[in-house]
């Protein structure tokens, strides 16, 4: 498995890569949380789009394994039932999408990065996380982002299993940050002391992405 996408989907990434470039969907608006729930220039849809690289890989939970290193104590591995018997919680948030679509009141069961980090239990050192995924993506995360409340590593969406296409069998989920950070199909999360660019990072996204101050691009 190497971490280099294979771009299957070359148009839509250069096509993302120039709205990037050009600070599409900038808007400049200001809101307030508080008061409103749809942060600004996006616009509420009810379906959820699907949108990757375009390389869906198939992982059945057989051959699934989970792993988390780097700068902890305790690496760990586990496999389906490993993680499946670790204690479970069910979340509804909202998603906001960088390309301006959101979506409210996702349902998503799995286990939160609090317990994760509970048990691998992080270093003094560290500072981020970078969400590494089975077909070759990657994104950043700073450690406190990852630590934060309604952070899940989900295996169903909306009461089901979690489709392919939505990442299954296991996606991360970081609610208060652009989509693109909620890494589909994760197998290994790797605990950094410096906080580094994941995949669209990269090519011109942002490195944190708060919806609510149109962190988009930089
Ligand atoms: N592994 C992986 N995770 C990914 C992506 C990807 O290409 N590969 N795309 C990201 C982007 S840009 C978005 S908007 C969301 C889309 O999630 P969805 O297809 O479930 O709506 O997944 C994010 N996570
Ligand atoms: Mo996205």
């Amino acid at each position: 498995m190497t971490d280099e996408p294979t771009d299957p989907n070359d148009k839509l990434i250069r096509t993302k890569m120039r709205w990037a470039e050009e600070g599409r969907g900038l808007t400049g608006e200001r809101s307030s949380p508080a008061r409103d729930r749809l942060p600004p220039g996006q616009r509420l849809v009810t379906d959820q789009p699907v949108l990757d690289l375009g390389n869906r890989p198939q992982v059945a939970t057989r051959d699934w394994t989970f792993t988390v290193g780097g700068s902890v104590e305790t690496p760990i591995t586990w496999d389906w039932n490993s993680f499946m018997a670790q204690p479970q919680v069910s979340t509804v948030t909202d998603i906001h999408c960088v390309t301006t679509w959101s979506r409210y009141d996702t349902a998503w069961d799995g286990v939160t990065s609090r317990h994760l980090l509970d048990v691998v239990r992080p270093k003094p050192s560290a500072k981020a996380v970078m969400l590494r995924c089975y077909d070759g993506y990657t994104t950043n995360v700073t450690l406190d982002d990852f630590a934060a409340e309604g952070v899940i590593v989900a295996h169903a969406l909306d009461g089901y299993p979690l489709p392919r296409e939505h990442g299954g069998p296991v996606r991360v989920v970081v609610p208060h940050l652009y989509f693109w950070k909620s890494a589909k199909w994760v197998r290994h999360i790797e605990v950094m002391d410096e906080d580094k660019p994941g995949y669209w990072e990269a090519r011109g996204y942002h490195m944190r992405g708060d919806p609510w101050t149109e962190e988009r691009y930089e």
